[in-house]
């Protein structure tokens, strides 16, 4: 039996478990698939059905990133060549996240309590009977970018380039529908909403990611309880079955395989809440704030996206004919105002031009964006400025917003091309 499916097979015995309907794995199954997680940095044999050009950032935690070359060929990204960024290891309990496929499960309980009055469950087939929406957003990770902070100081955890986010549609019904049908009448003192799913730290006081989200914020409005994306039943992988997405907000804002969600008067004690992915009140240097020093007063979660633009053609690896060139590229924001401007210059930064933006349908999605020109014969830096209808734009360098965590990389993108 290939390796691959030796986990498939696991992945389908676990999802059973957890759904309380299957057996459990095999022990000597599980220790393979462990060993085989963290021996292989070749991406399709950590998750199958992966393009095997991805870059792998964490092999044990199959945490990868999409390569541009492989980004820029799509308008949605397919879940083929998706980033992927989970925190816990596809092995043992959580082997059924090491998987592409959609979870083999027939029912999924989401728990709706706290501090309500008619604590509930609401189910997968509850959901699916539902009506639903669709929405295309940008998915990615708050560390998208990292590794750019390091011409200051470099940023500890995985050294992104730009490949840490994705296009995609999502589509399942709106959280405030399922709040109201479920109907479990919270407490006025009710002030977060708390999502977790169903993946734990295999250490044994491991921290849980878990997220907390004021009960009145807006962007609420707008979130789904997503069982599809581009069309098929969410990879297990990217969330699957059921996953919280919220339009506009950073990755760790969107609990995969979500179990729960819970009233509450305080956000959570999770660490993933009051410690990681938090942005910092106040620009911070090197040295004088470390990533100890978060809390829940002298930071915030890393909520919505920051305006950002990205160069996706010419790269650098791209051969370029002197000549009539088309640089084109995608911007993004949290979707609460339009981009109005995206601003192209060829000579680093000294005289910018304006490129042609095609809107997407929704604003949360990539804006696409092109500006047709020359490049004469030789080397040329290309930067790239969006800026969006209330002013809000980017750092031509992105260090000024350096934090201990790389968080929230929005500085003006960089390539250097050479026309021959
Ligand atoms: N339950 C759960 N949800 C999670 C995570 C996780 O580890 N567990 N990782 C988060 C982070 S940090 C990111 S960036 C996104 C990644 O989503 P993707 O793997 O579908 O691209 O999922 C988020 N949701
Ligand atoms: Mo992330």
């Amino acid at each position: 039996m290939s390796r691959k499916s030796d986990l498939t097979g696991m992945t389908r015995r676990e999802f059973g478990k957890i759904a309380g309907v299957g057996a459990l794995g095999a022990a000597l199954s599980t220790t393979t698939a462990r060993m085989a997680f963290a021996s292989s940095a070749n991406p399709a044999e950590i998750i199958g059905g992966v393009n095997d050009t991805m870059i792998v950032h964490n092999a044990k935690l199959g945490v990868m990133e999409t390569p541009l070359q492989l980004l820029r060929e799509h308008e949605i990204t397919p879940k083929e060549i998706m980033y992927i960024r989970n925190h816990f290891p596809p092995a043992g309990k959580q082997a059924w996240m090491a998987t592409n496929d959609a979870p083999a499960i027939k029912e999924w309980n989401i728990r709706i309590g706290g501090l309500a009055v008619r604590p509930r469950t609401i189910t997968l087939s509850d959901l699916k009977s539902m009506e639903q929406v669709k929405v295309v957003a940008v998915m990615q990770c708050a560390g998208n970018g990292r590794s750019y902070f390091a011409a200051k100081a470099k940023a500890p955890g995985g050294q992104w380039k730009h490949g840490g986010m994705a296009n995609v549609e999502w589509e399942g019904v709106p959280l405030r529908a399922v709040l109201a049908r479920a109907n479990v009448g919270p407490s006025p003192d009710a002030r977060w909403l708390t999502a977790n799913g169903a993946d734990e730290s295999p250490a044994p006081k491991g921290a849980d990611l878990i997220k907390s989200y004021h009960v009145e914020d807006p962007a609420l409005d707008n979130a789904i309880l997503a069982m599809k994306m581009n069309g098929e039943p969410i990879p297990a992988v990217h969330g699957g079955p059921v996953r919280l997405i919220i339009p506009g907000y950073y990755g760790n804002m969107n609990v995969k395989f979500v179990n729960e969600l819970l009233y509450e008067t305080e956000q959570s004690p999770s660490p993933f809440q009051s410690k990681a992915y938090r942005a910092v009140n106040r620009p911070v240097e090197p040295g004088e704030f470390s990533v100890k020093d978060y809390n829940l007063g002298n930071s915030k979660p890393t909520y919505g996206f920051k305006i950002m633009s990205v160069i996706f053609a010419p790269l650098a690896e791209d051969k370029v004919k002197a000549g009539p060139v088309t640089i084109r590229g995608v911007a993004w924001n949290d979707g609460t105002a339009r981009i109005v401007s995206v601003k192209v210059s060829k000579d680093g930064g000294k005289t910018w031009d304006d490129a042609t933006i095609k809107h997407a349908d929704s604003p949360y999605a990539w804006q696409q964006w092109s500006l047709d020109t020359t490049l004469e014969k030789g080397t040329h830096t290309l930067r790239v400025i969006a800026t969006d209808e209330i002013g809000r734009t980017q750092p031509l360098d992105g260090t000024a917003t350096w934090n201990p965590k790389g968080y929230e990389w929005n500085g003006a993108d960089l390539v250097t091309v050479t026309a021959t």
